[in-house]
């Protein structure tokens, strides 16, 4: 008996039909669900098949995306007034995560993924009391070395100085430097390094940077603060590392 050449096409055209094939293009990535639980993940670029009725492909782009919010009012503690206004790029690295932690809805990642990301940026404290208490006040500023063994520099700038006026650092050395304002909106470079920040009443800057050479360098307000601006800044001493574990006076700090 001969098999006729149109059953296979006909069944091809009947799974087809019946949504057994899906496509996955180039920079996505999808997985399967059956009856509402992942079976498969990480399915690449391609045709696959699935069963029928019972199991649905979701399919995500996994390229970078931007995460663009929008500018936002902001009153710190101090009640001073900022536009806060910041965008982030991102992209899914777990496609089974993303789903079970958003359902598949970027929506959903995007609202949960903001206040994160702006929390992270404000770093919110109380310009009038953090001398009092809490990472500013005045025995924790200047450089120390944490339990993890990573050295952290904090300094508050005021009118019309910094504090401390000096900073001792090693060379060739992550140094993570935290700093806020008392008051007006300071900024500050230091020497030739490529730091250059704004710091501002309420927020705390943070940045980490390296000291490849040994030696002094200025640490100049670079942003007009008041009358006294020309005559603020302090300095950074560069020291080799060895010599400046032997002279670190400075308790470690306990983050917490
Ligand atoms: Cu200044």
């Amino acid at each position: 008996m001969k098999f006729p050449a149109w059953i296979p096409l006909a069944i091809a055209l009947l799974l087809a039909l019946m949504g057994s094939v899906y496509v996955v293009s180039e920079g996505q990535s999808a997985i399967v669900l059956n009856l509402g639980k992942v079976v498969r993940s990480d399915v690449g670029p391609g045709l696959h098949f699935k069963i029928p009725f019972v199991e649905s492909a979701r399919v995500f782009d996994r390229r970078l995306e931007v995460l663009d919010a929008n500018p936002e009012r902001y009153l710190t503690s101090d009640k001073q007034d900022f536009s806060l206004d910041f965008f982030a790029i991102g992209r899914i690295a777990d496609v089974r995560a993303f789903y079970r932690a958003t359902g598949g809805d970027e929506e959903v990642a995007v609202q949960r993924l903001a206040p994160i990301i702006k929390n992270a940026l404000t770093g919110e404290i109380n310009s009038r009391t953090l001398h009092l208490a809490g990472e500013f006040v005045e025995n924790n500023l200047g450089t120390s070395i944490g339990a993890d063994g990573k050295v952290v520099a904090r300094l508050i700038a005021q009118q019309y100085s910094f504090e401390p006026q000096c900073i001792v650092v090693p060379a060739e050395m992550p140094v993570t430097f935290r700093g806020t304002s008392t008051d007006a909106v300071h900024g500050f470079v230091v020497g030739t390094t490529n730091a250059n920040v704004m710091l501002i009443p309420g927020f705390v800057a943070t940045f980490t940077t390296a000291f490849p050479t040994v030696g002094e360098q200025l640490m100049p307000c670079h942003e007009y603060c008041g009358t006294g601006h020309e005559a603020m800044w302090a300095r950074v001493q560069v020291l080799p590392r060895d010599e400046f574990r032997a002279n670190m006076v400075i308790p470690p700090v306990d983050e917490d």
